[in-house]
């Protein structure tokens, strides 16, 4: 009773942020994603009849503050499998964990494909994107590759690949700015901002008016569209996170000169799009043929601590121990 799987972090283009329901950890938005292919979480599962609770080690170290969500999801695991015994759940990164890049996204897609394969459960049940859900609300998204759809219906989350890289090759360059991590965590600074930003409630209504039209420009394949758009709702996100009291302002001054730097590329016509998560860390997305020079062009921004990029990547996937 025991597997491995490795899935990669996503980067939403059309963003989650604040929750339906709280302790079901239901998104209350639907989001687009990419999968990105040039980071990597590996994570291993074995059930031990011995041991009197699941254990934790991330990144070489016991974790504690994740046992809660880690649990919710392995109850889940256990109940769809009919097994009681406890796991030991062993997980890293090969980029920084808990600064804006993803990680608990990687780190649920690959616990649940581990644990479902360690527990003899197909790992691409539908049942596992909502288990998924339950440890991160972006985590269904990285069980797939490429473009990615979650939605919300019915009290659960839907999530699809819309395209597979090689349907519409994208790359994303990641500028980072430092690597520690944030000081607030999406989790609780999503749910400020549900309890006080005035532009919450704004930010709901318009948002399934972004997911469509972000879904139209993916299936005519139109760069620019999809550009101004996912910036557009990139910016709404950051509009809401610092109206929140206290505010969240989780950029740096090298975070604004990536994004300035990545308008300024592409008003030169290079096509390339910033996009900003609950982190200072910049991602630009671009076409295939424009990376070198994004890539460069991000290294060249005062601040910028590493530039990591690659091409899209696949779904959450088992691995060989
Ligand atoms: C996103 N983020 O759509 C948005 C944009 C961060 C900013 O999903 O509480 O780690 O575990 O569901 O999934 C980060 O939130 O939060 C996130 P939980 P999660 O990518």
């Amino acid at each position: 009773m025991r597997a491995s799987a490795i899935a990669h972090p996503n980067v939403a283009l059309i963003k989650y942020w604040g929750k339906a329901d709280v302790a079901a950890n239901l998104p209350a938005v639907g989001s687009l994603s990419v999968t990105l292919g040039a980071l990597c979480t590996e994570t291993t599962v074995e059930f031990d009849a011995g041991l009197k609770r699941d254990t934790l080690v991330l990144d070489g170290r016991e974790a504690p503050g994740e046992h809660g969500r880690l649990t919710a999801c392995m109850e889940a695991l256990r109940a769809l499998a009919g097994h009681t015994g406890y796991a030991a759940v062993t997980s890293g990164n090969d980029f920084p964990t808990g600064a804006g890049l993803a990680s608990s996204a990687s780190g649920y897609a690959a616990l649940v494909t581990a644990a479902a394969a360690a527990l003899g459960i197909d790992p691409h049940d539908p049942r596992l994107i909502d288990i998924a859900r339950i440890g991160s609300g972006s985590a269904p998204r990285s069980l797939f590759g490429g473009i990615v759809l979650l939605t919300v219906a019915a009290g659960g989350t839907v999530c699809r690949p819309l395209l597979a890289p090689a349907e519409w090759p994208l790359a994303v360059a990641v500028a980072v700015t430092t690597e520690g991590p944030k000081a607030v965590t999406s989790r609780d600074g999503m749910e400020q901002s549900r309890l006080t930003s005035p532009f919450y409630s704004a930010w709901i209504a318009d948002h399934a008016n972004d997911l469509d039209a972000a879904v139209r420009c993916v299936g005519d394949r139109d760069f620019f569209a999809l550009a101004a758009l996912a910036e557009y709702n990139c910016l709404k996100m950051h509009s809401v996170m610092l109206t929140t009291r206290p505010a969240l302002m989780y950029w740096s001054p090298v975070t604004l000169a990536c994004m300035q730097r990545v308008a300024a590329l592409r008003a030169d016509g290079v096509p390339v799009f910033f996009t900003v998560d609950a982190g200072p860390q910049v991602k630009a997305v671009c076409l295939p043929e424009a990376l070198a020079e994004v890539v460069g062009a991000l290294h060249d921004v005062p601040g910028v601590v590493r530039v990591i990029a690659g091409e899209l990547g696949a779904g959450a996937r088992v691995a060989p121990c």
